[in-house]
This record gives C-alpha cells, structure tokens and sequence, in this order.
C-alpha cells in the first residue's frame, strides 16, 4: 500500500516521535523553521553595563580573592538572553578584570585567543610569548593562542581592563586546550617594546616571511597612536553609518589580528548621528571617549565613558554622539567572512 501523505492525526505522530525516540531519532519536519530561520535569530539581547556598577563590584571582589587565588580575578559580563552560558554573544566572551598593586596573575596558555582594552589605572604589564607590555588605557592588547601570558600590577594604583576571548567557538569545536606555565611570572626573553619595533613600524625584519595563517607578532596596538590616527582623518569626510572608523590588522598580512576576533576603533564627532545599521556580526562596544546613546531595535542606551553595551546579530542599531566620542569594539567578523557568511545592510 502507497504511504499515505493525507494529514494524520496528532495523537499518531506523537506516538510515532516517542517510538524513535529510544533509537536517538527525532522529525526534522518539526524543527525545521526554526533550524533554518530566514533571517538571523540570537537569544542573545541587546544590553548596556554601566562601568561604575560594575567597577564597584570589582573592587568589593579584590577584597574577596586575590588575582593568584582566582587566576584572573573577572567578572564576566553575561548577556541578560544566555545567563549561565559566560557569553556576551552566542561567540563571545567579555568580561572586566582587575589587577591589585603587587599582585600577579599566573602565566598560562590556551587555545582561546584572548584581546585586551585596557579601561582605568596605569602601572600594570601584560607578558605575551615572553615580552612585558606596559597597559596604558585605550591601549588593545592581544594574546593569540597558544602562547603563555601573565599579568602583574607593579604600580599604586589597581588597573581594570577588558578581556574578550572567543570561548564559545573554541566550545563549539570542541578544541579547548590549556596549561600551566613553569615559572608564576614569565622570565622576559626580549625587551619592552621589541615587538612593536620589529613588526609594528610599517617596516619587518629583512628575511621575514610570513604565511597568510600565521598569528600577528604585535601584541600591542598603543592608544596614543591610534587616537592620533584617528584625530587625522577626522578631518576628512566621515562614512555616514560609521563616523570614522578603523579595523586593527595583523601589519604583516592586513589581515584581523587574530583569526576569530576582529577589533575596531571609530570616532564619531560631537552631534553626530550614525544612519541605521544592521549586520550579522553581534558586537560589543567599550566608550572610551565621550558620551551618547546607541539606539538599538527602537530602544535606547546612555552611555559614558568606559560603559560597555552589546548589540546582537542583526539588530538594526544608531549611534548618538553627545560629545566627540571614540568607541572601541570587537565582533566575530573574521569567522563570518572567513566562511562567507557576513552580511551587513546600510539603510
Ligand atoms: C584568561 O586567560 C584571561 O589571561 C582572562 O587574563 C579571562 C577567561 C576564561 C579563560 C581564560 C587572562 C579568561 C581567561
């Protein structure tokens, strides 16, 4: 007898889902719409964290833990739509973490790659692949993965930054891996600054090559640089959806600095007004300068300096700059455009 495609009564079908059940089989029929939506759906949410908020809760935890206690004394900035997943989007992590004068952060590595924006105090250093770097706020720091990194606070005053590491995708591949290092503190192998110097000055050294896969070797992009930068074009004419806007790049390829984070860094001026904008890398925004309002899907956020806000997949969003305002942001965009997926939509 033919296999009858008349409709057939519920009752039926769920009894034939609870039948397959057992074997590790379920209907595709019934997911379907939602496995493949027609546009991008994220439980993430949009979501502002006032820095103060979440500064005074640091400092109230400095006085729970030490940073060598915890390993990295952080507070994770989960997002309101994936509590208990340590998310801020459905591929990344973000959280802020502080470094008390004469403490030390263990040396590890991992096959996360991890991204700093350095926020409030002066006076700690980062050690990257056997190299300090002296945190001076606005100032993106990377570590690729795999290679060792510590930090320690050899200042008077705590130092808070943002850390940004892709853990869900390294999750999601199931490709984790971590150890200890030897030594608490990593014993320097080269001078501060030598990295910077040797790849960073729109120079390389004379034999240098470098494959299109291969991590960046500056770990440093200092803010002085990039405000100047930025200051710069600003003379010029503004992108009406970006303001001014620039990506930071692994100098040697043009490439992200790393293979799964793509950072930027924009300036929009006093007044300004972005146009609507949507794409499908979800984005997390640091305001280092200035104040405003990011409207998001109709809704509105006020944000100040060193507030951080999130805006998901493919939600339509504007910027309102008060005053003359510089954001920092970060997003998955290399993954997207490495598998052809990126999309965005100016309107
Ligand atoms: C990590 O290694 C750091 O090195 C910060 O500062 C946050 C979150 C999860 C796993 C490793 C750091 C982290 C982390």
């Amino acid at each position: 007898m033919p296999i009858s495609i008349t409709p057939t009564g519920d009752n039926i079908r769920k009894e034939f889902y609870q039948r397959i059940d057992p074997e590790n089989l379920t209907p595709l029929w019934e997911v379907l719409a939602s496995l493949v939506p027609e546009s991008p759906t994220t439980s993430a949410k949009a979501h502002l964290w006032e820095f103060s908020t979440v500064r005074d809760y640091l400092m109230e935890a400095g006085d729970l833990i030490t940073a060598e206690e915890a390993e990295r004394r952080v507070l994770i900035l989960e997002n309101p739509g994936l509590r208990g997943q340590s998310q801020i989007t459905q591929s990344l992590y973000a959280g802020l973490q502080l470094i008390l004068p004469g403490e030390i952060a263990p040396a590890h590595r991992h096959t996360q790659s991890a991204l700093r924006l350095v926020v409030s105090g002066e006076g700690a250093y980062t050690a990257v692949d056997g190299e300090r770097t002296i945190m001076r706020r606005g100032d993106f720091i990377i570590t690729p993965a795999w290679t060792y990194h510590d930090h320690g606070n050899d200042g008077d005053e705590p130092v808070i930054w943002l850390d940004g590491l892709d853990i869900p995708i390294v999750e999601m591949l199931a490709a984790g891996f971590r150890e200890g290092a030897p030594e608490k503190a990593q014993i320097p192998t080269r001078p501060i600054g030598d990295s910077l110097a040797r790849f960073g000055t729109n120079m390389l050294p004379v034999d240098f090559e470098v494959e299109p896969s291969d991590p960046t070797r500056v770990f440093v992009y200092p803010y002085e640089e990039a405000r100047r930068s930025l200051e710069k074009i600003a003379c010029g004419e503004s992108d009406v959806h970006h303001g001014f806007k620039f990506r930071y790049i692994n100098p040697a390829t043009g490439r992200s600095p790393m293979p799964t984070i793509g950072a930027f860094l924009q300036m929009l001026p006093s007044g300004f007004v972005t146009r609507p904008y949507r794409s499908t890398d979800s984005t997390i925004f640091l305001c280092l300068e200035g104040s405003g309002r990011a409207t998001i899907e109709g809704k509105d956020y006020e944000f100040g300096e060193n507030d951080v806000f999130v805006i998901p997949s493919w939600n339509t969003f504007k910027l309102h700059a008060e005053t003359e305002t510089v954001l920092f942001s970060y997003s998955d965009r290399p993954v997207q455009k490495a598998l052809g997926l990126w999309r965005e939509q100016r309107l």
